[in-house]
C-alpha cells in the first residue's frame, strides 16, 4: 500500500485542524479513500477529528508545564523536543496506520517546524514510513497585500528549505474572503513581479524577494480553501496528486 503522509503546518490559529477534519471528511466521502488522522498538538483539547494516533498519549502536557515550571510556549518547545527524542515509539506507532491517506496535525508554534531542529526531526520520522508532503496554510485574514502574498509564499520556501520535502501553499479560511480585500493574494507567483509599488526600499525588497520566489517556489497558484464550506478541495487534491506523482512514494 502505498501511503500519502499530509503534513498540516502553519502559524498559531491558521486552521490546520480544521482543515485535517474537513480534508478527511471530504477524503472519504469523495474518494472512499482510507485515512487516518494524526494528532501531534500535545496541548490540544479539543479536536473535531477522533486522531488514530495521538501525541497526548505520549506527552503529558500539563504535567510537563507543572513539573518543569514552564509557560505555554517552552513546555510545547519542550514537548516536540521530548517527541522527537521518542522516535522509536512514534514510528512503531506510524508504521501501524496503513492508509491510503495519514493526514498530520501540527501544533501551532510553527517556529517548532521552521526554526528549530524538533520538526525536522519529526519530519524524518514520518520520512521513513513513506514521503510526506506539507500543505503550508496561511491565513486569508492576515494576507491581504502584494507584500503579505511574497511573504505567504516566502514561509512556503523556508519550509522547504527546513524540512526538505515538498510544500504545498494554501490560503486557509477562504470563506471569510468576501469580507476581506478580494485582492492579489491569489495569484500566480510571476504576476507579484512588477505589481509592488512605486519605489522606495520596500517595494524594491518586495520585487526581489518576489522574483526569488519565481525561480524556487512551486509554479502553483496559491489554492484558497475553507475547512468550512469545503472550497478548495478539489484543487488541492489535484495538487497534491501531482506533487506525490511528481516525486514518487518512497514505501
Ligand atoms: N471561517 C472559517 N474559520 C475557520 C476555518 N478554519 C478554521 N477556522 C477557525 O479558525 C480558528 C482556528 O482554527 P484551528 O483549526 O483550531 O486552527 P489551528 O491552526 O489548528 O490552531 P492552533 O493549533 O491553535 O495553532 C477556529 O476558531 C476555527 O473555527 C475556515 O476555513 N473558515
Ligand atoms: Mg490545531
Amino acid at each position: 500500500m502505498n501511503t500519502r503522509i499530509v503534513v498540516f503546518v502553519g502559524p498559531g490559529a491558521s486552521g490546520k485542524t480544521s482543515l485535517t477534519a474537513a480534508f478527511s471528511d471530504w477524503l472519504v466521502r469523495e474518494l472512499n479513500a482510507d485515512v487516518k488522522t494524526v494528532n501531534l498538538d500535545p496541548a490540544v483539547e479539543r479536536l473535531p477529528y477522533v486522531p488514530d494516533l495521538d501525541v497526548r498519549e505520549l506527552i503529558d502536557f500539563r504535567k510537563l508545564m507543572s513539573e518543569e515550571g514552564l509557560g505555554p510556549n517552552g513546555a510545547m518547545i519542550k514537548a516536540v523536543d521530548m517527541l522527537a527524542g521518542k522516535s522509536r515509539d512514534l514510528l512503531n506507532r506510524l508504521r501501524k496506520l496503513r492508509a491510503d491517506y495519514v493526514l498530520v496535525d501540527t501544533p501551532g508554534l510553527s517556529e517548532l517546524f521552521l526554526l528549530r531542529d524538533s520538526g525536522p526531526k519529526v519530519i524524518k520520522v514520518l520520512k521513513r514510513v513513506a514521503l510526506p508532503l506539507v500543505i503550508y496554510l496561511n491565513d486569508v485574514t492576515v494576507s491581504k497585500s502584494v507584500s503579505e502574498t511574497v511573504v505567504a509564499y516566502l514561509m512556503s520556501l523556508v519550509a522547504r528549505l527546513r524540512l526538505d520535502v515538498p510544500v504545498i501553499p494554501v490560503l486557509s479560511k477562504s470563506d471569510l474572503l468576501k469580507r476581506q480585500l478580494k485582492k492579489t493574494f491569489l495569484d500566480e507567483v510571476s504576476s507579484l513581479v512588477g505589481r509592488t509599488g512605486q519605489g522606495g526600499l520596500l517595494s524594491e525588497l518586495t520585487s526581489e524577494l518576489a522574483k526569488i520566489l519565481e525561480m524556487y517556489a512551486i509554479p502553483t497558484r496559491m489554492i484558497a480553501v475553507s475547512a468550512v464550506t469545503m472550497e478548495g478541495f478539489q484543487s488541492l487534491y489535484t495538487v497534491i496528486h501531482e506533487v506525490f506523482c511528481a516525486c514518487g512514494d518512497l514505501t
